[in-house]
C-alpha cells in the first residue's frame, strides 16, 4: 500500500438504525475500490467487518470495524459501527474516530430511532453528515418516502444529489446530479458493472426538478454564488461540489445518495462523493483541541506529520491467539513500526510491534503510518480504549470519548468450580474492550453484577465470554440489598449460661435498643457502672450484637441505623469469657429487637427518563405501577421531549430499560443513581419477608 498523508485520507463512520445496510455498504465500498477482493454477504457471513463469530451467527454487528477504500488518490477509512443501540457504546468509539459521518437510512423502512440517536450524536459533534438512502432495490423501496421523513425528522437542510432510476425489482440505476450523468446497470451483469449515459429523456423532467433544488439549496449558503446564481449565471459541477462541502462543514446542508449495496448499484458514485465531500483528515484540525498530561494546559494538536505522535485508541478487540488489538486514530505525527510510545493515561511505554492497517479482519502491516491516519496494533501491554498514545517528551491526553452509562444488570453465577475462577478476569477483560459493559461485586447480597446498554448486549457478553474465556456463566435478576432498621424502642436481658462438666460458661447482659436517623449507623454505648460486668468483656458483648444485626430480625437483612445501651448484667469469676458475653448480646439482641417495630428498608433509586411529549402519559402511569413518586416533569427543550424525574424503589426497576424501549416504542432514555433507602411500605415488606422465610425453609430442606 502506498503512503498516505492527512490530505489524502478521508475517515467516515458508517452509522445508521440496526438493520439499514451499513455493514453490506461498507463492504461494497471497498470491493468497487479494488481494495478488497470480495464481495461478501450477511447471509453468508463474508462481509469484510461483521467477522467475529457471534456477529456470523447472529448477522448484525456487535463490535465496530475498520475498512479501507483506495480510490482516486485517497484513502477512504470506513468505520462500519452497530446499529442496535445495545452496541452504541462502538458506535458513539467510531464516531468519535471519524471526521463526518455516513447516515445510512434504509429505502424500505425509513427513518427509525438508531437512525434519529446516531444523527443527533453526529450532529453534537459538528460532523458532516451525508445521508444514503440504501436498499433501494428492495420491495416497498420508497426513495421520496425516505427524503421526505428525514427532511421532516432529522433536518430540513438534506438535499438529494442522487436520485434512483426505478425502484424495488425495477431499480436500475442513479442520475447524479452534480455530473448531471445517469449510471445504468445491466440486470445479471457483473457486480457493479454499469454504463454512463445522459440522462435518459423519461427523466428528464424528475432530472430537472431535483437539479433546480439542489442549486438553489446550495447557492442560499453562499452570497458570492447566489449573486451569480440569481443573476442567471451556471453554476459549474466543480463550483456545486465545491459550495456542497463548504456547507456541509458549516453544517449548512446534508447532502441525499441513494443505493443498493447488495446488488452494488450506486456505490462507486457514492465513494467518488465522498472523497469529493468529506473532509479531508487534514481539514478538521481544527475542531480538536487536547490537553496535556502535565498540568491542565490545553495544546493544539494538528494533523502535521512533523509534530509530534499523538493518537487516541478508540477501540480494543481481543482474540484468542491474537491478544488484545488497539485501534487508533492518530491526531498528529507519525508512528513507525516498532517504535515507543508513551501512554501518558496510564504513565506506561509501549512498543509499537507490527503496525496495521485493518480491512475487516485481515491486518496488512506497514511501516508507517501519519497523521490523520486510521491504524492498529496487537499485543499493547497496558493500553485500553479511550487511552492517548504519544511520546515521553510531548506527552498528551486527548479528550476522551463519552460512553452511555449501563442500564440494565444482572446476577452473574459462574456453572462450575472451574469456571469461577476464571469468571472476574474474563469480565474484567470484556470490561477493558467494551466501557459499556461493567462488572461489580455486591458486598452486601455476596453476587457479581454485570451491567450493559441492554439485555441483548449482556447475552451476547456472556456468548463472547463463553468462547474466548471459556467460561460458562449464567445470569439471574439481581438480589435487592434490603435492609433492616428499627421504629421503636425495647430493652431486655441475654443470659448464656452453660454447665457441662469441668469449666461452664456464663456471661448476662441488659440492653437498650433505639432507631437511630437514616445513614447514622451502628453505635453502642458503655452504660455499665460498678464493673456489673468486667470492662474486658463489654466489648465482646458488642461483637454479639453486631454479629446478629448482620442475619438481622425480619427476613435475613443487615440491622442498620440503630443504638444499643449496655447498662446492666452479671459475670460469674470462673465460667465468664469473653465468648460468653458474645453469645448474651447475640441473645440479648434476639430477645430484644423483635420488641422495637423492626422494619424493612429497600433502595430507591433516582430516576431521569427523557421522552417525547407524546409517552410521558404511559411513562408517568407506568412509574406510579412502580411505585414510582413522580418529583417532576421539565421541558428537555426544544425538539428534545420531556425529562420525567421520579424517585422509584430498586426492586421495581429490573430491565426497566426494555420495557421503557417497548413502551416507548425505542424512544425513551433513562438513567439512574443510587438516591436512598427508605422504608418499605407493608404489602411489598410482607412479600419480601414470606420469600425469605421461603427460601430459608428450602435450604434448610435441602441439607
Ligand atoms: N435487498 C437488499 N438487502 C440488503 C441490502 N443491503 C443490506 N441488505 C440486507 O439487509 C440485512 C441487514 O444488512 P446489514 O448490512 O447487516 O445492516 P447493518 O446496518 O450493518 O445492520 P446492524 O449492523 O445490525 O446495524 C442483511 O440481511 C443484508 O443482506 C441491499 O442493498 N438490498
Ligand atoms: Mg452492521
Amino acid at each position: 500500500m502506498r503512503e498516505y498523508h492527512a490530505n489524502d485520507i478521508r475517515n467516515v463512520a458508517v452509522v445508521g438504525h440496526g438493520g439499514s445496510g451499513k455493514t453490506t455498504l461498507v463492504d461494497a465500498l471497498a470491493f468497487v475500490s479494488g481494495s478488497s477482493k470480495r464481495h461478501g454477504h450477511i447471509k453468508d457471513g463474508t462481509t469484510l467487518t461483521d467477522n467475529s463469530p457471534e456477529e456470523v451467527e447472529r448477522k448484525y454487528s456487535i463490535n465496530l470495524g475498520c475498512a479501507y477504500a483506495e480510490w482516486m488518490d485517497s484513502k477512504v477509512n470506513l468505520i462500519d459501527v452497530p446499529g442496535y443501540l445495545d452496541f452504541q457504546g462502538d458506535a458513539i468509539a467510531g464516531v468519535a474516530a471519524a471526521d463526518g459521518v455516513i447516515c445510512v437510512v434504509s429505502a424500505a423502512a425509513g427513518v427509525e430511532v438508531g437512525t434519529q440517536k446516531m444523527f443527533r450524536e453526529a450532529t453534537t459533534r459538528e460532523d458532516p453528515v451525508l445521508f444514503v438512502v440504501s436498499m433501494m432495490d428492495k420491495e416497498h423501496a420508497n426513495f421520496d418516502g425516505a427524503y421526505q421523513q428525514i427532511k421532516n425528522r432529522l433536518t430540513s437542510k438534506v438535499i438529494p444529489v442522487e436520485i434512483p432510476i426505478g425502484a424495488g425489482a425495477g431499480f436500475k440505476g442513479v442520475l447524479n446530479l452534480f455530473a448531471r450523468k445517469a449510471y445504468l446497470y445491466k440486470p445479471g451483469g457483473k457486480p457493479g458493472e454499469y454504463t454512463e449515459a445522459d440522462i435518459p429523456p423519461e427523466e428528464q423532467a424528475n432530472f430537472d426538478k431535483y437539479y433546480q433544488e439542489l442549486i438553489e439549496a446550495i447557492s442560499a449558503t453562499d452570497d458570492a454564488l447566489l449573486e451569480r446564481y440569481l443573476d442567471g449565471a451556471e453554476i459549474g459541477r466543480d463550483e456545486a461540489i465545491h459550495g456542497m462541502k463548504e456547507a456541509m462543514k458549516r453544517m449548512d446542508l446534508y447532502p441525499l445518495f441513494v443505493v443498493s449495496a447488495e446488488h452494488i448499484i450506486g456505490v462507486q458514485a457514492l465513494l467518488t462523493e465522498i472523497v469529493q465531500l468529506m473532509p479531508s483528515a487534514f481539514e478538521m484540525e481544527e475542531i480538536h483541541g487536547f490537553k496535556g498530561a502535565e498540568g491542565d494546559h490545553t495544546v493544539e494538536i494538528h494533523a502535521v506529520d512533523a509534530n509530534p505522535f499523538c493518537a487516541l485508541v478508540f477501540k480494543t478487540h481481543s482474540e484468542p491467539h491474537v491478544g488484545e488489538v488497539s485501534y487508533f486514530r492518530i491526531f498528529s505525527g507519525s508512528v513507525s513500526n516498532g517504535q515507543e510510545v508513551f501512554n501518558a493515561t496510564r504513565d506506561v511505554t509501549e512498543k509499537m510491534h507490527h503496525i496495521c492497517v485493518s480491512q475487516g479482519k485481515e491486518r496488512i502491516e506497514v511501516p508507517r503510518l501519519f497523521a490523520g491516519d486510521i491504524g492498529c496494533v496487537a499485543k499493547l501491554k497496558n493500553t485500553h480504549t479511550n487511552d492517548t498514545l504519544s511520546t515521553r517528551e510531548h506527552p498528551v491526553r486527548l479528550p476522551q470519548i463519552r460512553f452511555p452509562e449501563p442500564v440494565v444488570s444482572f446476577a452473574v453465577h459462574a456453572a462450575s468450580r472451574n469456571d469461577e475462577e476464571k469468571l472476574q478476569p474474563g469480565l474484567h477483560r470484556l470490561h477493558d474492550e467494551d466501557p459499556t459493559f461493567e462488572t461489580q461485586y455486591n458486598t452486601e447480597t455476596h453476587e457479581t453484577v454485570i451491567s450493559g446498554m441492554g439485555e441483548r448486549h449482556l447475552e451476547v457478553a456472556m456468548a463472547k465470554l463463553r468462547r474466548k474465556y471459556n467460561v460458562v456463566a449464567e445470569l439471574t435478576k439481581p438480589k435487592i440489598p434490603y435492609r433492616e432498621t428499627l421504629t421503636g424502642r425495647g430493652d431486655g436481658q441475654g443470659r448464656h449460661k452453660k454447665q457441662s462438666g469441668g469449666r461452664g460458661q456464663f456471661g448476662d447482659c441488659w440492653i437498650r435498643m433505639a432507631p437511630r436517623p437514616r445513614g447514622a449507623g451502628y453505635h453502642f454505648v458503655d452504660k455499665i457502672v460498678g464493673g456489673v460486668i468486667p470492662s474486658n468483656f463489654r466489648p465482646a458483648v458488642d461483637k454479639g450484637i453486631q454479629a446478629a444485626a448482620a442475619r438481622g430480625i425480619l427476613a435475613g437483612f443487615p440491622l442498620v441505623d440503630f443504638e444499643v445501651e449496655l447498662y446492666d448484667g452479671s459475670y460469674h469469676s470462673v465460667d465468664s469469657n469473653e465468648m460468653s458475653f458474645k453469645m448474651a448480646g447475640i441473645l440479648a439482641f434476639k430477645t430484644v429487637s423483635p420488641k422495637c417495630k423492626p422494619v424493612l428498608l429497600e433502595p430507591l433509586d433516582d430516576v431521569e427518563i427523557r421522552v417525547p411529549e407524546a409517552y410521558m402519559g404511559d411513562v408517568m402511569g407506568d412509574l406510579n405501577q412502580r411505585r414510582g413518586r413522580i418529583m417532576g416533569t421539565d421541558s428537555a427543550g426544544e425538539g428534545n421531549g420531556t425529562v420525567v424525574k421520579a424517585i422509584v424503589p430498586q426492586a421495581e426497576l429490573h430491565l426497566y430499560a426494555t420495557d421503557l424501549n417497548s413502551l416507548t416504542h425505542g424512544h425513551g432514555t433513562y438513567s439512574r443513581r443510587f438516591h436512598s433507602y427508605e422504608q418499605m411500605p407493608g404489602e411489598a415488606a410482607q412479600r419480601v419477608i414470606a420469600e425469605s422465610a421461603k427460601s430459608k425453609k428450602d435450604e434448610e430442606l435441602e441439607e
